[in-house]
């Protein structure tokens, strides 16, 4: 599993204190007085200081093992991934994992004072990644790419955020040979006066069933809680949206998904299919603080899914 590991010093009751990179790679610590009128801080994620966005932690990814999926350990010699060059200064955050044959892809969100798009590191061993730069530009996030290829294109979901027409909604789109992306589409918006009414995004790569392609995402509303819900696209074609979760399949109950860095949150960018076919564990943030895992049955999600309110 990849995880997210979100840093800052320990913080005094003063001052806000992040890291931030500098484009050559050094570590710069950016320490602001809290009582200073030009700072922003209502957020615990990102403030503003001087009409300039920042984030207050700064994340990497890092590889952790387990045989059983329940108890994991940082297996030595596999190096942590950092932001690298002038689009990453923030941190890299987010990862989807896909393998297509011997190879991974790991897309992620790319933060810097840029904006937040999507980047695209390829491995085979873990210990080596070709960069591929960011494959989408900010400001998007929230990319998986399908785990294969569909009458011979590549697919994936990605979630790009329109200012002022538009919204957080989920996209579509798909590729000749994985490099070059169009025929973008937008596949779920969000639902006013619902539970994912601010914004929604996808999770991992899409689980394929019998009755189409299952996606995990999640959803927020305007008091920022985070759930999951699903939805279900054509088999052949996955621009067609089948079906779709009216109520959550998951909300922030338990006192570590309500209480934490920022709670109230589920959210989710990986999880496994076992065996069986029908267990899924997926594997979730709980308040941008811990990585748990909940085991769902696929065929109770599918027959959740209203296909009215496509
Ligand atoms: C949002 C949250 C943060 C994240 C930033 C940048 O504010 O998802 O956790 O660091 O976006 O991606």
């Amino acid at each position: 599993m990849i995880v997210r590991v979100a840093e800052r010093p320990t913080q005094d009751e003063a001052t806000i204190s992040f890291p931030i990179f500098t484009e050559e790679g050094a570590i710069q610590l950016i320490r602001i007085s809290k009582s200073d009128p030009d700072l922003d801080a209502t957020d615990a994620r990102v403030i503003n200081y001087k009409g300039a966005d920042y984030l207050t932690t700064l994340s990497h990814l890092r590889l952790v093992c387990s045989d059983d999926g329940i108890h994991f350990y940082e297996p030595e010699g596999y190096p942590p991934l950092t932001g690298i060059g002038r689009l990453e200064t923030f941190g890299i955050e987010d990862c989807r994992v896909t393998q297509i044959g011997d190879t991974y892809y790991l897309t992620f969100t790319s933060v810097s004072d840029n904006g937040v798009g999507v980047g695209l590191r390829t491995t085979k061993d873990w210990k080596h990644f070709e960069i591929h730069g960011m494959i989408l530009p900010p400001h998007n996030k929230d990319c998986a790419l399908f785990e294969e290829q569909i009458n011979g294109r590549h697919y994936m979901l990605h979630r790009p955020s329109s200012v002022d027409i538009g919204g957080n909604y989920i996209w579509l789109c798909s590729s000749p040979d994985g490099i070059h992306w169009g025929n973008h589409q937008c596949l779920v918006k969000t639902t006013k006066g619902s539970w994912d009414s601010a914004r929604v995004g996808g999770g991992a790569a899409p689980i394929k069933t019998d009755k189409g392609w299952l996606a995990i995402y999640h959803g927020a509303n305007e008091k920022h809680q985070y759930c999951l819900g699903a939805f279900l696209l054509d088999l052949q074609d996955p621009s067609k949206v089948l079906a779709k979760t009216i109520d959550p399949i998951m909300m922030p109950l338990a006192t570590y998904e309500q209480a934490g860095f920022f709670g109230n949150v589920v959210f989710t960018n990986g999880h496994i299919v076992q065996p069986d076919g029908d267990t899924v564990t997926v594997y979730y943030g709980a308040s941008d603080e811990v990585v748990c895992a909940a085991n769902f049955s696929i065929n109770q999600i599918l027959s959740q899914l209203s296909y009215t309110h496509v």
